[in-house]
């Protein structure tokens, strides 16, 4: 009796937990949220079109424009191109698609950085003519993948910072993981749509050389020279400079089915298990340490870090990536919104203004979107709703959407980069639309939130 009783009672709980669970989702308004996403995305590119049209970005406080380099490449309007095709704005994706195809060019006398390039534009590119059919963008693409490809010329195949887009001539040495290790989903495509074998070999071999030199205990460092092959500063993390690097690894076995991917990422995320990983009584987090001796050396993790658990889910491995999320959005919930780093030992911003800032980073909307779509939780659609709140409150302006100077005093800044459109609006848009929006299971986003699907 006494046990039929308790089991009552339990069925009774599990039943208030039930409604409990279901009243919550009806809290969240899916379809207004979405709608209230994309009028916000559109008053981001309305500001970009009256104050810089035609420019790579714009400075929403000063209203003005900026370009990365001499010649403009657009940026911010091929970055944006398929965040406007998802969100179904077909009359602004139709022109700004006819506009790229019809203005853009690669051939200036100028240096660029192949990594930005190639996440931002030569993934937009591909990206776009997937979603459009528009063999223009293609070609444009094909392009630009043989302009960058002297950036590899160097002893050891890693590629160098910068490259000149019309000669070819390359510089600057000193690169990191992220930066070597972060192409191979845009030059995989690439090749496998355009029929080169060789965007994809040069590419893997560089990723293969940063990985050769991981240390005896599986991690890798910050920076390296790509001229000697030396590592010149041995600080691991997943981190600025090493993120992606991982990113790609998983993402490629995905993509291209390529089992070298996927053992490099098993080795590597048992040494980061092992090394980087740090229990602790406010939750799991990934801190730093030394790459040769795996010892810890900063109990720091940062905004541009949020990206793990959405890497952690598509790997598999979802209850490690379901944690770690609750930490980012404890980092995120200590200012209302998150900094740059944050140290976990102080579960505040380590103690120099520098590290207050934040930069319209999409990384934690990312994983909640992956977590979504693994879980069906809706507790990562109240964390979006948390981060929409947040990005409204204190970065929304006239002009856009602005940086912020410092999470504690928001004081902004006069910036909006063009990921904040391919990426942040994208990501908050996709967690909140009807699934039907985009196939997640068959589609690998590149670390600028460009979706490509294999098609080859
Ligand atoms: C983006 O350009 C990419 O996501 C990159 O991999 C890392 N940082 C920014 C956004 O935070």
């Amino acid at each position: 009796m006494k046990t039929a009783s308790l089991l009552l009672v339990l069925l009774m709980c599990a039943a208030c937990l039930t409604a409990v669970a279901q009243k919550k989702l009806t809290t969240i308004d899916r379809a207004a949220l979405a709608q209230e996403v994309r009028t916000e995305f559109l008053h981001c590119w309305n500001a970009y079109k009256k104050y810089a049209w035609g420019h790579d970005g714009l400075k929403p406080l000063s209203k003005t424009p900026y370009d990365w380099y001499s010649s403009t490449l657009y940026m911010t309007p091929l970055d944006a191109l398929d965040t406007m095709i998802l969100m179904g704005l077909k009359e602004e994706a139709d022109s700004t698609r006819e506009f790229i195809a019809t203005h853009l060019s690669f051939d200036h006398d100028m240096y660029v950085k192949n990594f930005e390039i190639t996440i931002r534009m030569l993934g937009g590119l591909l990206s776009s003519y997937q979603l459009s059919g528009d063999e223009r963008l293609l070609k444009l693409a094909d392009d630009l993948g043989t302009r960058l490809l002297p950036v590899f010329k160097s002893p050891t195949g890693m590629p160098y910072v910068d490259v000149n887009l019309k000669t070819g001539a390359v510089r600057n040495p000193r690169t990191n993981p992220g930066e070597v290790g972060t192409l191979l989903v845009e030059f995989g495509a690439l090749s496998k749509l355009t029929g080169k074998k060789q965007y994809y070999d040069i590419v893997k071999s560089a990723v293969v050389q940063i990985y050769n030199r991981r240390s005896p205990v599986g991690l890798v460092g910050t920076w390296i020279n790509v001229e000697t092959g030396e590592w010149v500063d041995a600080d691991s993390h997943v981190s600025a400079c090493i993120d992606s690097y991982y990113e790609y690894m998983v993402k490629c076995s995905i993509l291209f089915g390529d089992q070298d991917f996927k053992k490099m990422w098993e080795s590597s995320i048992l040494a980061i298990k092992t090394y980087l990983a740090d229990e602790t009584p406010t939750g799991l987090w990934i801190g730093h340490a030394d790459m040769n001796t795996g010892k810890r050396t900063k109990t720091w993790f940062g905004a541009l870090d949020a990206f793990f658990p959405a890497v952690l889910a598509l790997s598999g491995d979802v209850p490690t990536a379901a944690r770690l999320q609750e930490s980012c959005f404890k980092m995120w919930n200590k200012h209302g919104i998150e900094p740059e780093q944050f140290d976990y030992a102080l579960m505040d911003v380590p103690n120099d203004p520098k590290w207050e800032r934040y930069f319209l980073n999409p990384e934690i909307m990312e994983s909640a979107y992956y977590l979504y779509q693994y879980t069906q939780d809706p507790r990562y659609l109240e964390m979006g709703k948390v981060f929409f709140e947040g990005l409204k409150n204190f970065c929304r302006c006239d002009g856009g959407y602005a940086e912020l100077k410092s999470v504690k005093t928001k004081e902004k800044s006069d910036r909006m980069e063009s990921y904040f459109l391919a990426e942040t609006w994208k990501y908050l848009y996709l967690l909140f639309a009807p699934p039907e929006t985009l196939d997640f299971k068959h589609t690998i986003f590149n670390t600028e939130a460009h979706p490509i699907r294999k098609t080859w």
